[in-house]
């Protein structure tokens, strides 16, 4: 199955170039990684189309302006759903999510399940560099989302994850608002509603070490009063 990986970009500079190194030497023949920047103004843009130039496995998608990591990623999927992709994976570019990672993600898509999420909360996942506090916000954020969404996903707010085609191509793509966190929360929900099946494989998730964190109060936030609003509307219908 060909898959494509979307890397969303903003000020990446440093880190994107090893990155899709990373990347090319894991991926197999007819599989693509789609670089989405919004508009970097370290540059990571104009990087990125030389790096597409020299490495034939890249292309770039670009946007004028930074609207959060779910707007670049509907972007990055309906690109990468008019291309013959079987698999469409989502990926952050700050070596968070191990590139060797890859391939295990998309084996367990080739096994069966129609939405693969590399998690760190099931047996042998792990997060070695957080501390006591963000732990505390990231597990009780899953907790939440879990109670609210009856649902035994254990990492519901992960980026790491692997989509068969027909999921995204199901789930309705035109009606998720979601920024951040709860745009992984609600894809993943989506699928779920729809009938799929979610399969969680156990990563190690390390902390960035190149470039800053876009992070913050607003998408830890917005996944709050998200989760009870994607809940209201499942059970009204209108999922
Ligand atoms: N295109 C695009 N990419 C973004 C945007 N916000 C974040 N990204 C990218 O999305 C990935 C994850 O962003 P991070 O800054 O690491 O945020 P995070 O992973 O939620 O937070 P940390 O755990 O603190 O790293 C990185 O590759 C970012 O460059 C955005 O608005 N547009
Ligand atoms: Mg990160």
């Amino acid at each position: 199955m060909r898959a494509t990986i979307c890397l969303p970009t903003y000020n990446e500079r440093d880190n994107l170039e090893p990155m899709l190194r990373a990347l090319g030497a894991v991926l197999r023949e007819g599989d693509r990684v789609l670089v989405i920047d919004d508009g970097s103004p370290d540059g990571t843009g104009e990087l990125a189309d030389r790096l597409a130039e020299e490495r034939q496995y890249v292309d770039v998608l670009h946007r004028e302006r930074k609207e959060g990591l779910g707007p670049a990623y509907l972007a990055g999927f309906r690109r990468v759903l008019e291309t013959d992709a079987e698999l469409v994976l989502e990926m952050d570019c700050d070596f968070s999510h191990d590139p060797a990672d890859v391939p295990r993600l998309i084996a367990a898509a080739e096994a069966g399940a129609d939405l693969v999420l590399g998690s760190r909360y099931v047996r042998g996942g792990s997060i070695p560099s957080w501390g006591l506090g963000r732990r505390a916000v990231s597990l009780g954020g899953n907790i939440y989302a879990q109670i609210f969404l009856q649902s035994r996903i254990r990492d519901l707010t992960g980026g790491f994850k692997c989509f068969r085609r027909r999921g995204l191509e199901t789930i309705d793509l035109g009606a998720i608002d979601s920024k951040g966190y709860a745009f992984q929360i609600e894809t993943t929900y989506r699928v779920l509603r729809a009938g799929f099946r979610v399969v969680e494989v156990p990563i190690a998730f390390t902390d960035r070490e190149v470039g800053h964190s876009k992070m913050s109060r607003a998408i830890v936030l917005e996944a709050a009063w998200k989760v009870p609003l994607v809940r209201l509307r499942a059970l009204t219908g209108r999922l």
